[in-house]
């Protein structure tokens, strides 16, 4: 107790997240600390002590926070974006509510293909412009750990012109951002009905290439009708695994094509949409310790119905985390907690389930979860104050933003208290 801490947080509720184990989880679903004093020391959570404890008058620190008994969560995690791209598609959002479906004008050169053209033609500049504004967004509402997709550039230049930018933020965001390269994401225009040759562009050219930059944390594709089929996405798998990147994948967004099934054979570290996700198929997800990403914002923008089978995502106790796929298509969403609320209102997932999805779940998915995603001893100091008075009230509520303090890395990036 002798060392000084560099902020202690009191006068706060604590939903930590943490769990010691299933039974622990299934009691106290949030991970609440009664009566919580919380010590940071070199950005990392050193003690988390009652505040009825004697020794806490002993605490020596520099600065302390009194919360006023605000809530306190871990800071939000966002493990499925596409925020970096040119442009945006509200003529096509139009168009499908003409009456076009987002099959058809992806076929007619609309869709990922025309966010190709604007992410191509845009500067390096604009691009970070875009991204950073989109960010500042999601940070608002808490979010201290972020993914960042390639996959509007489908050449190599592009592709590194987007992981640049998203490593850029990563250095001037204050936050964390994980880079995942989707080659894989579309066939580009030079390659219409050349499938199976961009696709050894993406392993021969683009994923060594970017790898030997840095500028890879992990490999996804679109496996889909109008995506990849099995074979191609297996070949970019079988890429990532020789050059030992961890892999994702887009699956079962909009048919069955036995992805996932796939992806957990090469230990995906999630499987992403799953809509069409046969029930048959989870087993493959629990062997492999995969996590099931659930994306509410897709779901809802694309008006569809069908749901994932989240009831059986549950009975095999698969993580399941929430992201919100931001992207200009399918999913042109800056908020995560509405996408908290449309996965309680639309998945029905419980409102505790909700939060693991973008907390611990998510962490989960992008491989960090031995440091952030949960409040306790050791992980890093990634915290978010709510002005809230049940944890539940992050799910519940629609619009408002009662995000009210931001720390990250034990500094305090966000306050709204004042
Ligand atoms: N699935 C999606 O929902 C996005 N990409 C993908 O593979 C859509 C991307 C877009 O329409 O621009
Ligand atoms: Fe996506």
């Amino acid at each position: 107790m002798s060392q000084i801490y560099d902020l202690i947080l009191h006068n706060i509720s604590l939903a930590s997240f943490h769990f010691e184990s299933k039974d622990d989880e299934i009691n106290n679903p949030y991970g609440i600390v009664d009566n919580p004093v919380i010590c940071i020391k070199d950005g990392l959570i050193a003690g988390i002590f009652n505040a009825d404890d004697p020794l806490i008058d002993k605490l020596e620190t520099e600065n302390s926070i009194d919360g006023q008994g605000q809530w306190v969560t871990p800071g939000l995690i966002d493990c499925h974006t596409h925020l970096v791209y040119g442009g945006n598609r509200a003529n096509e959002f139009e168009m499908r509510l003409n009456g076009k479906s987002y099959e058809e004008i992806a076929k007619a050169g609309g869709g990922i293909v025309s966010t190709v053209k604007a992410t191509r033609e845009a500067s390096k500049d604009e691009l970070f412009k875009l991204a950073a504004k989109r960010l500042s967004y999601l940070m608002d509402e808490g979010v201290t750990s972020l993914e960042i997709k390639s996959g509007y550039g489908l050449d190599l230049k592009t592709e590194q012109k987007m992981l640049e930018v998203a490593e850029e933020l990563n250095q001037f965001s204050g936050i964390e951002i994980s880079k995942t390269f989707l080659g894989a994401h579309a066939v580009p225009i030079e390659y219409k009905d050349r499938a199976d040759e961009y696709i050894k562009l993406v392993c021969e050219t683009m994923m060594p290439e970017l790898h030997k930059l840095g500028l890879i944390d992990c490999v996804d594709a679109f496996c889909e009708g109008i995506g990849f089929t099995i074979q191609q996405t297996k070949r970019v798998f079988e890429k990532a695994k020789e050059l030992g990147l961890p892999i994702k994948l887009h699956s079962e967004q909009l048919s069955d094509l036995g992805g996932s099934k796939l992806a957990c054979e090469f230990n995906a570290w999630s499987v992403d949409h799953l809509e069409y996700l046969n029930c048959d198929d989870i087993k493959h997800l629990k062997t492999s310790g995969t996590v099931a990403t659930l994306l509410p914002g897709a779901y809802y923008f694309l008006s569809e119905t069908k749901l994932p089978p989240i009831q059986a995502l549950r009975d095999h106790d698969i993580p399941v985390a929430i992201a919100t796929d931001s992207n200009p298509g399918s999913s042109p969403c800056l908020s995560i907690l509405l996408m908290l609320n449309m996965a309680t209102t639309l998945f029905k997932l419980t409102p505790s389930e909700a939060l693991k999805g973008i907390t611990i779940n998510a962490a989960k998915a992008l491989g960090i979860d031995n440091t952030v995603g949960s409040i306790t001893k050791g992980k890093q100091a990634d915290l978010v104050f709510w002005d809230i008075e049940s944890p539940a009230e992050l799910s519940y509520q629609i619009g408002g933003n009662p995000c009210k303090r931001v720390i990250k890395k034990g500094k305090v990036i966000i306050n709204k208290n004042q």
